[in-house]
């Protein structure tokens, strides 16, 4: 027989009676060198937490629209360097989703290197966010909003390899300019940026969306965060109550 304080059952999907708690989204960073796996990890991370509400926020989305000039020579642009993105903006929109409101987050075009101009997406609050992108453990600020940080950690090689299949396939390129940008920008930054901030994470995951057992084990570790966040937020007592019943 429990306390009727304690509850039974994870409060995180169900909404709360008392609407003076609030209760703050458990935030994930899923970062590493591009066509790492970043994507692949988070939509098997989102598949299996089917039961909660999950939204992935995609750092590309924050891209910078480029001017004209910058279209003009548009292969001396480095889409790589963390200016290329709009970090107040995603800070701004990752805040307010933290706070549990709604945001629109921009439509980035990457054929035409452009943001729609009138439509967005909108994102509703949730139990979890998942922040995915090259550089967002660059930040501090993008950092400090996370409750965990995952690294894909995925060979050089086989990155390249499926960079070159996705933009000539997906974003429109021809090889040639691929292989010219990888270089020239892509590798250079990864080293310079992204490979530093490996440092960061808490939990470094090899090999990527192959990497059944580490997704597991993270899914297994955000559940059970995801209880105690909960809980904590929720109940702040519940803990207390609980060590009173060991002894
Ligand atoms: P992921 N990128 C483009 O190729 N074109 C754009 O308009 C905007 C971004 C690329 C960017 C980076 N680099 O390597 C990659 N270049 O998108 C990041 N060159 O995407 O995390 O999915 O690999
Ligand atoms: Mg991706």
């Amino acid at each position: 027989s429990r306390p009727s304080s304690i509850p039974t059952t994870p409060a995180c999907s169900t909404p709360l009676a008392d609407s003076s708690v609030i209760k703050q989204p458990f935030v994930i960073g899923v970062s590493g060198g591009t066509a790492s796996g970043k994507t692949t990890v988070c939509d098997m991370i989102i598949q299996q937490l089917h039961d909660h509400r999950v939204v992935l926020v995609n750092q590309d989305s924050f891209y910078r629209g480029l001017t004209p000039e910058e279209l003009e020579r548009v292969h001396e642009y480095n889409f790589d360097h963390p200016d290329a993105f709009d970090t107040e903006q995603l800070l701004e929109c990752v805040n307010e989703l933290k706070s549990g409101h709604s945001v629109h987050v921009p439509m980035y075009d990457f054929k035409a290197h452009q943001r729609s101009k009138d439509s967005f997406r909108q994102v509703n609050a949730s139990d979890v966010i998942i922040l995915e992108g090259i550089l967002v453990f660059h930040d501090q600020r993008v950092r400090n909003l996370m409750n965990m940080k995952i690294f894909v950690d995925t060979d050089a090689d086989v990155r390249l390899a499926r960079r070159i299949r996705r933009d000539t396939v997906e974003r429109g390129r021809d090889i040639n300019s691929v292989l010219e940008q990888y270089a020239k920008f892509v590798k250079p930054a990864f080293e310079d940026f992204v490979l530093p901030s490996k440092k960061y994470a808490d939990v470094i995951i090899p090999r990527g969306g192959d990497n059944h057992v580490a997704i597991d084990l993270i899914v297994q570790h955000i559940r059970t965060k995801l209880g105690q966040h909960d809980l904590c937020k929720i109940y702040p007592n519940v803990y207390v109550i609980q060590s009173t019943f060991q002894i």
